[in-house]
Formats: structure tokens, sequence, C-alpha cells
């Protein structure tokens, strides 16, 4: 990418796009014909999330913040479209398995009020951000993990389901062939969806949900089902979630720490980079910088957001009442040549 075009992007990121909390002028005029101006602020819904598979995702959890479900549901409902789907192939039906051919899911889901809940190593069940959501619901904890997250869910009515597609199995064997574990974030499995949203009220919340990186090591567990890695919010400051080598987002704290930063007064743009940065400083002589990608999507209370990413290629689903539902290029670090 051209510096000009690159600082131009980088500029586009820093603005954000769109507020949330505009201020609108009233004039009243009382009995004895004094004139006064009021300043109210005027709440904007905001939805943002990861990748193209944002934009189904988006549209349904805008749909039901419309109909007056609770923002939980209304997450819940969004994020459960790519788990649905067996074309996304690094969420839920569908998604990759690990080395050993199992589809194991991580997922989590936050509210305003810094309640949470999550599940992590998650088998046979299509939809993990339920469970994470009835966690928060229904249980005195934050996480539950692998058998004990199935036995819960099934005590919750859900039965349990093969995800492994067909489609899926074939490419695990193609690669099986070839039979030399490498954990693979790149372009071709990418597809996590963290999703942040500001509702009504001005409240924010988020979720995560995902099969991690293709061939992974059975028992492996990634950044999305981590509270302060693939998803951090505080109502007071903003909101921040995750996409690529989870590994890499979980030794920086990843989420946590942008929005540690817009706490600071960072901006969105300015807070995802600082930590993309870091990210890369922490990696340029690992053995994952060969294949590392990570990025992040953040906004703040006002309602300005920003994704950022160390390698080209990620962009993200935006909704909000102005424009409606569209994708956005995130900038980056550096293109995947370097
Ligand atoms: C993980 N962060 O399990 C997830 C994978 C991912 O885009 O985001 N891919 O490491």
């Amino acid at each position: 990418m051209k510096r000009r075009s690159f600082i131009e992007k980088a500029t586009l990121g820093t603005i954000g796009i769109g507020a949330v909390l505009s201020c609108k002028k009233n004039t009243e005029t009382n009995e004895n014909g004094i004139t006064s101006n009021t300043s109210t602020s005027e709440i904007k819904p905001l939805i943002i999330s990861t990748w193209n598979h944002g934009l189904p995702a988006n549209e349904e959890t805008w749909k039901q913040l419309k109909q007056g479900n609770t923002t939980l549901d209304a997450i819940e409902a969004g994020m459960k479209i790519p788990e649905a789907d067996p074309k996304v192939r690094s969420v839920g039906y569908g998604g990759y398995p690990d080395k050993e051919g199992k589809v194991t899911l991580d997922a989590c889901i936050m509210d305003h009020e810094s309640n949470c809940g999550s599940v992590s190593f998650l088998q046979g069940i299509k939809h993990p951000i339920s469970i994470a959501k009835r966690v928060l619901q229904n249980t005195p904890h934050v996480m539950l993990s692998g058998q004990g997250a199935l036995q819960f869910a099934l005590s919750q009515g859900f039965t349990e389901e093969n995800l492994l597609t067909q489609e899926a199995e074939k490419d695990w064997k193609k690669w099986l062939r070839k039979s030399k574990y490498q954990p693979v974030i790149n372009m071709e499995n990418h597809d996590t969806i963290s999703m942040l949203v500001i509702d009504k009220d001005g409240n924010l919340s988020g979720g995560c949900t995902t099969s991690g990186a293709a061939w992974k090591m059975h028992g492996r567990v990634g950044d999305s089902p981590i509270i302060g890695a693939g998803l951090f919010l505080d109502n007071e400051v903003g909101a921040a979630a995750a996409t690529g080598l989870g590994e890499a987002v979980i030794r920086t704290a990843g989420s946590a720490m942008v929005v540690e930063l817009m706490r600071q007064g960072k901006s969105p743009y300015d807070a995802c980079r600082e930590i993309v940065e870091r990210i890369y400083n922490k990696h340029k002589n690992h053995r994952d910088m060969k294949h590392l990608q990570v990025g992040f999507i953040a906004v703040n209370k006002k309602g300005e957001h920003a994704g950022y990413s160390l390698r080209s290629g990620f962009n993200y689903a935006v909704y909000d009442e102005e424009i409606g539902n569209r994708m956005e290029d995130a900038p980056f670090k550096m293109s995947w040549k370097k």
C-alpha cells in the first residue's frame, strides 16, 4: 500500500466515524416570553463486528435491538448466524477442527455492568454464544470449560450434534496428509466474530465466538473466551475485541489494554494501533511472526470507532442509524509480503 493511501486510511480510522452522543439544542419559550436554550444528548446505537460475516450478524442484532429485545439477546441472535453457517470455517458449525479432527469452540459475552459469561473448549454444541450467555445469567461463574461446559449446556436444554461438516473434514484430511502441526491464522482462516454494541441507552456490551485456530492441538484455547484478551469493555470508557492469533493477544492482554489506553484519552484508532505495535514488538523475533495476524476493533463512549491490524486484509462491519450496515477496511501496519 502506498504511503499516501495508508495515511488517508489511517486518518479515516482516527476519525472513527459516527458519534453516539450528539448534542441537540432545544429552544423553549415560556408563558412570560422568556426563551431558554437547553442541550440534550442524543444516543445513537452502533454495532461493529469483525470480518464480512459481521454484516448478517449486525443485521440481526440491529433488528433485535429495534424490536426492544435485551442487548445480550440481540448479540446472541446476531452471533448465532455465523455460528450456524457451514461456509464460515472459523466459527461454530462447519468450523475447522483441531489436529485430531474435533471441532472445539470458544465464546464469551459481556454486558455494561461487567457481567461476563464464557465457554471454552466446548464440543458438540452449535451455539457456544448461547451457552456463554447462560453462564452469565444462570451461574455464579464467569467461565465453564470442556466437559463441564457441555454438561451445563445439556442441563440448559441444548442438544449435542456433530459440527464437523463434510467440507471441513475433507480439508482436515488434506492437511493430515502433510501432518505438520502449524497453527494457521492467515487470509483463509481469520473468521472469529467479535461484536461490540452501543445500545439505545448508550450502554456497551460485546461478544466473541470462534472455532479458533485450524488444526490446533486438542485442548487449545485461544483469546476469544478470555475476558481481557479477546473481549473487554468498561462501560465508563469503551469496548474492544480481537481477532487473529489468540496466543499473541493473550500474551499482551490485548483488548483490556486497548480499553485502558482509551481510558487515558486515546482515540479508539490510536489505542488499537498502539497495542498492535506492542504485539509486533514483542513478536518480531518470535516463531509466530511468520504467520502472525492480529486485529482489534474498538469503540468509545462517544461512539467513535476504529479497527487496526498488524497485517493487511482486516475489515469490520459497522451498523449505525445514518448509513446502515457496511464494511470498513481497517488500516494496518504492514502487508503480508513483508
Ligand atoms: C483464536 N482469535 O482462537 C482466535 C482465532 C481468530 O481470526 O480470531 N481468528 O486464536
